[in-house]
């Protein structure tokens, strides 16, 4: 893998910020966008631009196949069955909601109940709760260890015949952890539950086989897999999108419409009400290529190569005073590190001792480094920890170890 070939293709690394060559470890976020994006994006603007699935004309026709050209590079790239079992959505949070609302009109009733894990994004926590509210359904949450890993055996306790659906993170956004999904949804299949599965950060690290996972719905963002903003996949089992409701009404999703009776279309138009994100969807696509020119398992070697790099660096940092040393000599770091579960991908939140994150994060940026600190809206998994949030630096494939050694380097003089 040559990374500066691979830099020269992202346009927006080659800036200054603050005066400092621009660092950006913030990935976790948004990933930047590599050339063949945004000239997509362009040149869809610029000879294609026409509205999908309805015209007959040339420019709609253009524009229709290479939408539906994204939709079998997605069928691919995740492993799904049918084409038609990829319904685009805005992003993650889009889908996890069309979820929420659809499977609970169909299958949930008063009683029943959810689990979601305790180290979810919000939008994998408050879709849930409203769907509680609104059905008279509980919601169960999967405990966290010290290490960032999911209780598993507490988790078995959860599930019962009463389970409906478990929603669960495959890749921690916070803590980078990498959940054994496979297992977590075996067991809920015993007990005759459904999983969602939030693949949001998941589907740039890790190679995503949803009928090898068996998962029933598999969610994720283009943006973070080095695609537009505004684009996301739901993937669905069939059967299971089929007995479902529409989410949202309106054009595209309709058979025939008459004022005493409504028929929907077929999978996947069904629950694509409305004319989607065209150019973004079709830029998609060439995100998808880029990521399987370079291989998920290149990708995850470099990156976790990254990650051990700047683990290292950070556990040598060393406060040049004596207030470092305890009573009895012993050594304490002034770094602490949140999420060190043995399987990770390249994310690693922290705190250092005594200095607010925000304030840590002022002074990166000032040197040109991007990270993000806060909650990363994970609330309740920062108060598991007893913290306010972090500071939470998350690699791509595009950074350097070079770059760490400037960001370790940063942290090591607001240490000292
Ligand atoms: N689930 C996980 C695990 C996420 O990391 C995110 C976004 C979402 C869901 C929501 O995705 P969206 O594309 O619909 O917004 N995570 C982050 C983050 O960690 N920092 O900014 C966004």
């Amino acid at each position: 893998m040559n990374v500066e070939s691979i830099r020269k293709q992202f346009p927006i690394l080659h800036q200054e910020v603050n005066g400092k060559h621009l660092i950006y470890f913030d990935n976790a976020a948004t990933t930047q966008k590599p050339l063949v994006v945004i000239n997509a994006i362009k040149q869809y603007y610029e000879t294609d631009n026409a509205n999908i699935h309805r015209g007959i004309h040339t420019l709609a026709e253009r524009a229709t196949a290479a939408f539906e050209a994204t939709r079998y590079a997605v069928q691919k790239f995740i492993n799904a069955k049918e084409h038609a079992e990829i319904i685009f959505t805005k992003g993650t949070t889009d889908g996890i909601n069309l979820v929420a609302q659809s499977f609970s009109k169909a299958f949930i009733k008063a009683g029943d109940e959810i689990i979601i894990s305790g180290m979810e994004h919000h939008s994998n926590i408050v879709p849930w709760q409203m769907v509680c509210e609104e059905k008279g359904a509980i919601l169960k949450v999967i405990p966290v260890t010290d290490e960032g890993e999911l209780d598993i055996v507490a988790y078995d306790k959860l599930l019962s015949s009463k389970t409906k659906l478990v929603a669960c993170v495959y890749v921690s956004n916070s803590l980078g952890t990498i959940n054994p999904i496979k297992q977590i949804i075996e067991q809920a299949h015993i007990v005759g539950a459904k999983v969602l599965v939030d693949g949001a950060q998941a589907a740039s690290h890790l190679d995503i086989d949803v009928q090898e996972l068996d998962a029933d719905f598999f969610v994720f963002s283009a943006h973070k897999v080095y695609g537009p903003t505004g684009v996301g996949v739901l993937y669905g089992k069939r059967d299971l999108l089929d007995a479902m409701p529409p989410y949202q009404c309106g054009g595209e999703m309709i058979k025939e419409v008459t004022f005493e009776k409504t028929t929907y279309n077929e999978l996947p138009y069904k629950f694509e009400a409305g004319t989607p994100n065209i150019a973004d969807v079709i830029a998609f696509k060439y995100a998808i290529d880029f990521v399987n020119e370079i291989g998920k398992e290149e990708i995850r070697d470099y990156e976790n190569e990254l990650l051990n790099y700047f683990v290292v660096g950070a556990n040598c940092i060393r406060p040049m005073v004596e207030k470092g040393l305890t009573l009895n000599g012993e050594f304490n770091s002034p770094i602490r590190l949140y999420g060190t579960a043995k399987e990770k991908v390249a994310v690693q939140s922290f705190v250092i001792n005594g200095m607010h994150h925000f304030d840590a994060g002022m002074m990166l940026d000032a040197k040109g480094i991007a990270v993000r600190t806060g909650h990363h809206c994970t609330q309740p998994l920062m108060k598991r920890f007893g913290i306010e949030g972090t500071i939470r630096a998350s690699f791509a494939i595009y950074n350097t170890k070079q770059e760490i050694d400037v960001f370790v380097e940063a942290i090591n003089r607001l240490v000292n």
